[in-house]
């Protein structure tokens, strides 16, 4: 990492943050003028194997507000060469880089900042660019001295930090992630780096474009340390209002969240929440896309999941097989160890919902190894003969729990108390890893937090929970217990 020195500054993680939380907002801004930046400072940290790196460059703005930007630097070795970029579009000429801001991250308010990154490769060495422009404007990380520089933080007397912060805190320590590393499918288990089975317990979050008031710092810390949870689902509808509105927006924040979880110890479950209409390969060329980007810019992370369709209704097994056949390819073609999970018929439910059930998927498995297959219930509407199915099911397939709900299948009505337990009674005793609907306040039975609670700053303690929050708290806080040899 190399790091050019800065005066006094805001954390780079909160303001990233921010920014990537202004999804919609930004987009009517005008065009971004090309005015000089005042000051600014860059942090670039790559991560290198044989031929290949992946870049994260935070960019401060220590200068005057900008409407847009276009970070210049230039690669050092002449055999480094740009590949798939986020967060900004790219540009390389020779050893010369452009980067030019995106629609949520143009406007750029004096003392903000914002990350953007890129794959690359590389021939001979990989060494790091040392000088970065910003419209223009050498970046030596002080306000330039044709604008005076405030008189209360003057540059000058401000030493520079000692130790930068790391833009992603290798998670360390007794945490899920630091204790069981990367996971892989092993027989009908999900197993951790000693190659034992594991289970992994947590909470999705609601559709991002309704609730991303309700990941944040805060939410998210309480999640980590209050709930103790092992995963962040994180659930991208595509249609209603998603994705399919603004890819990159969404893109971002799901790699945005996928970090959030990392700092903190937890596995993310990238959701591409398909729903209405349920035929997966109506998103096909969007799943593509999609995941050939996530799964590039996050292949070097080890709490990445990809759940590549949430609820395919009204098709064929053989519709969702095909649909996961060539998804897989461009995953693993940028992530070749990251697992998948693919959902199975009738809303997940392995076909029982829609008459069937799991023999079509034990006679005609997804061709791909180190896949999951995905069960979804709701405990006040599915009981018995779904859980004796999924069992049977468990005893040949790998299963994974990725959503379910202590309600109905509405996601409202009151909690069933008595279902559910008898379902996470036997989610633990097979060792199903499980997410549940919702860590969010959404005013429906199965959101976690009373309405409101995202617009207040509390989400630790049982105060601001419903009835459904208080049940999985509990369960979901007991002790994991993750064999470690
Ligand atoms: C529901 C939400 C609800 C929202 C609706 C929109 O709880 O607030 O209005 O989606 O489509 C699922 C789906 C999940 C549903 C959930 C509850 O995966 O998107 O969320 N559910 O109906 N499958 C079974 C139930």
């Amino acid at each position: 990492m190399i790091t050019i020195p800065r005066p006094a500054r805001r954390p780079v993680l909160a303001a990233a943050a921010a920014a990537a939380l202004a999804l919609g907002a930004s987009m009517l801004l005008p065009p971004h003028s090309a005015m000089a930046a005042s000051g600014c400072a860059v942090t670039y940290t790559a991560n290198s194997w044989t031929g290949g790196f992946t870049a994260s460059v935070t960019i401060e703005n220590v200068g005057d507000a900008v409407d847009g930007w276009t970070l210049g630097f230039a690669f050092p070795d002449g055999g480094q060469r740009l590949g798939q970029g986020w967060s900004a579009t790219y540009q390389q000429r020779g050893q010369a880089v452009n980067a030019q801001s995106v629609s949520y991250n143009a406007p750029l308010a004096s003392g903000a900042s914002t990350t953007i990154g890129f794959n690359g490769t590389f021939t001979g060495s990989n060494p790091s660019p040392t000088s970065f422009t910003l419209n223009g404007t050498t970046c030596t990380g002080a306000t330039n001295p044709a604008t005076p520089p405030p008189t209360t933080t003057p540059p000058t007397t401000t030493p520079p930090p000692t130790t930068p912060p790391p833009t992603t805190a290798p998670p360390t320590g007794t945490t899920p992630v630091a204790v069981n590393g990367q996971l892989r499918v092993c027989g009908v288990n999900l197993c951790n780096k000693y190659g034992r089975p594991i289970q992994l317990r947590g909470m999705s979050t609601h559709g991002l474009q309704w609730f991303s008031q309700c990941y944040n710092d805060t939410s998210l810390d309480a999640l980590a340390t209050d709930w103790r949870s092992d995963l962040l689902r994180i659930s991208m509808y595509v249609q209603e209002d998603g994705y399919e509105t603004n890819p990159t927006a969404f893109t971002n924040r799901v790699n945005t969240l996928v970090d959030e979880a990392g700092e903190r110890g937890m596995y993310a479950l990238i959701d591409f929440h398909t729903l209405t209409p349920g035929d997966p390969m109506f998103n096909l060329q969007r799943a593509k896309t999609f995941f050939a980007s996530v799964a590039a810019r996050n292949a070097h992370k080890n709490n990445v999941i990809y759940e590549i369709t949430n609820e395919p209704n009204g098709v064929s097994w053989q519709t969702i097989k095909s649909y996961a056949e060539q998804v897989i390819p461009v995953i693993r073609a940028n992530d070749p160890d990251g697992i998948v999970i693919v959902g199975t018929r009738g809303w997940s439910s392995l076909g029982v919902s829609e008459g069937g059930n799991s023999t079509e998927v034990i006679n005609n498995p997804v061709n791909a190894g180190n896949i999951i297959y995905a069960f979804h219930f709701y405990a006040a509407s599915h009981r018995d003969n779904y859980r004796a199915e999924l069992e049977r099911a468990a005893a040949r397939l790998p299963m994974f729990v990725t959503e379910f709900g202590t309600v109905t299948y509405t996601g409202g009505g009151a909690v069933d108390a008595a279902s559910s337990t008898a379902w996470l009674d036997l989610l633990d005793r097979l060792k199903i890893s499980y997410a549940n609907w919702t860590y969010s306040d959404a005013d429906e039975g199965s959101a976690a937090f009373r309405p409101g609670t995202c617009y207040g700053g509390t989400y630790t303690g049982t105060g601001v929970l419903t009835e459904s929050g208080a049940f999985m708290r509990d369960r979901i806080r007991t002790p994991d217990n993750f064999p470690t040899s």
